[in-house]
């Protein structure tokens, strides 16, 4: 397993392009409110790590040592801090400027305006949005297509394939990425959906984890040409896998041969989240036995699933990281078909002896997965790709390469593992 590259995990990005985006069309609305917009044909791109990028060090200690600081020389911190004005009575300060006295947010410089940084951020991403790839893989008919419908509650899926709203899903034959563009309170995210053919259809089934492992190094080779261009991009679109949701036959056994080989063989390139399909086809009991037996089998593989243990920043990322691996792998149920249960409208699959609903915790772990994917861990997801999966890549390639030598496009390799 590599070694998480240096600088990482305690600086904070700053996008120093903050263009604003070509403004998109809009198309749809999520049941949620959120609308959603297409526009294949000119892409906007956003890339949190694009060239250019500053690194911010949060510790003041690392810049003037104790012994040199100057006295505080700002008054406290003003009472509307977050947008400075030009009107502003508390003009920029750099360090050692001026002289004076005050007690203000620091005793011993008194009050900088650090902590508008976050402002300074929020606002910047807010302009340029973000991007978010997302790829789900597994075994044939366990509800792949279906089931990115449902996480993003639009018909993603459906719409990558050209399919009409009441049309059944159809069985998906290639690797297809398409991006979508959606926005909710006022923030923009690409996201890109990437459906593969389920796998073990085949009467030999070796290496079928190749054309993903393919797709995956050439989203990474894309990325490295542009950052060892001479000519950047202001911002390199990023196509890279961020998160792999791998799918888990509910046979309630163990897992197959070939779900083993896959995520032995891939999880040192992406970040793997497997999760058992289908869970209406199971017990509580039997889900929570055939969860824990998955565990155990991972384990025993010395199979690495997101988010792994090794990448834990501190004790408070350790302890809820714990608990969400405890929980692995999430049982879930997907539809993108909406019944009327209680005078309200959910996602949710109707049986003879009632409905199904996605988002019921006493359902499914449908809205943990969400929860955990898009609302606590999404930003982490595309950080573990960038420094750890594409430093990987990156620095085998420049190495193999005898240096930093633009390389050539036929020439991806194979896996970087
Ligand atoms: N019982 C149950 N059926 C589901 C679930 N999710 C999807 N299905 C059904 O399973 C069938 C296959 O769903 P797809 O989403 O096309 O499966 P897929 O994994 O994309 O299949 P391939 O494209 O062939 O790899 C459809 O009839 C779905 O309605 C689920 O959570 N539970
Ligand atoms: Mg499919």
């Amino acid at each position: 397993m590599p070694s998480q590259p240096q600088g990482t995990g305690h600086h904070t990005p700053v996008d120093t392009a903050g263009k604003s985006p070509t403004p998109h069309k809009q198309t749809d609305v999520l049941p949620s409110g959120a609308p959603i917009t297409e526009k294949p044909e000119e892409p906007y791109y956003v890339t949190m790590y694009s060239p250019g990028t500053v690194y911010v060090s949060m510790d003041m200690s690392d810049i003037v040592p104790p012994e040199v600081r100057p006295k505080p020389v700002v008054p406290a911190k003003p009472p509307h801090v977050g947008a400075p004005s030009p009107s502003s009575p508390y003009p920029p300060q750099g360090l050692g400027a001026g002289t004076g006295g005050s007690s203000g947010g620091s005793t011993l410089l008194g009050y900088i305006g650090i902590d508008t940084i976050i402002e300074q951020m929020r606002k910047k991403t807010m302009k340029t949005g973000f991007d978010f790839n997302i790829m789900v893989v597994g075994h044939s008919g366990l509800g792949k297509s279906t089931l990115l419908n449902t996480l993003f509650k639009s018909q993603v899926s459906r719409r990558s394939a050209g399919w009409a709203r009441d049309e059944k899903i159809p069985k998906t034959v290639e690797i297809k990425a398409v991006s979508h563009f959606i926005e909710e309170g006022g923030v923009k995210m690409k996201l890109t959906v990437v459906d593969t053919p389920g796998f073990g259809d085949q009467i030999n089934n070796d290496n079928c984890w190749e054309p993903i492992g393919k797709y995956i190094n050439e989203q990474y080779e894309k990325f490295l040409k542009e950052e060892v261009n001479i000519t950047r991009k202001k911002r390199i679109p990023d196509t890279r896998v961020h998160c792999c949701l791998y799918f888990i036959s509910p046979t309630g056994h163990s897992l197959r041969q070939l779900d083993i080989e896959f995520m032995k063989h891939l999880s040192h390139s992406v970040n793997i989240i497997p999760i058992i399909a289908k869970a209406d086809t199971m017990t509580i009991e039997e889900r929570q036995d055939f969860k824990q037996r998955v565990r155990k089998e991972l384990e025993m593989g010395g199979i690495e699933y997101y988010p792994q243990k090794e990448f834990d920043e501190d004790m408070e990322d350790k302890s809820d990281n714990d608990k969400i691996r405890e929980s692995m792998p999430l049982a879930v149920v997907g539809s993108d078909k909406e019944y009327q249960v209680n005078g309200k409208r959910v996602l949710g699959r109707k049986t003879a002896w009632g409905v199904v609903e996605v988002e019921n915790p006493n359902h499914c772990e449908f809205a943990q997965l969400r929860d955990f994917l898009i609302r606590s861990h999404l930003q982490d997801l595309k950080e573990v790709t960038h420094n750890i999966h594409y430093e990987t890549y990156r620095a085998k390639r420049l190495h193999g390469n005898g240096g930093l030598h633009p390389v050539s496009t036929n020439d991806t390799q194979e896996s970087n593992l």
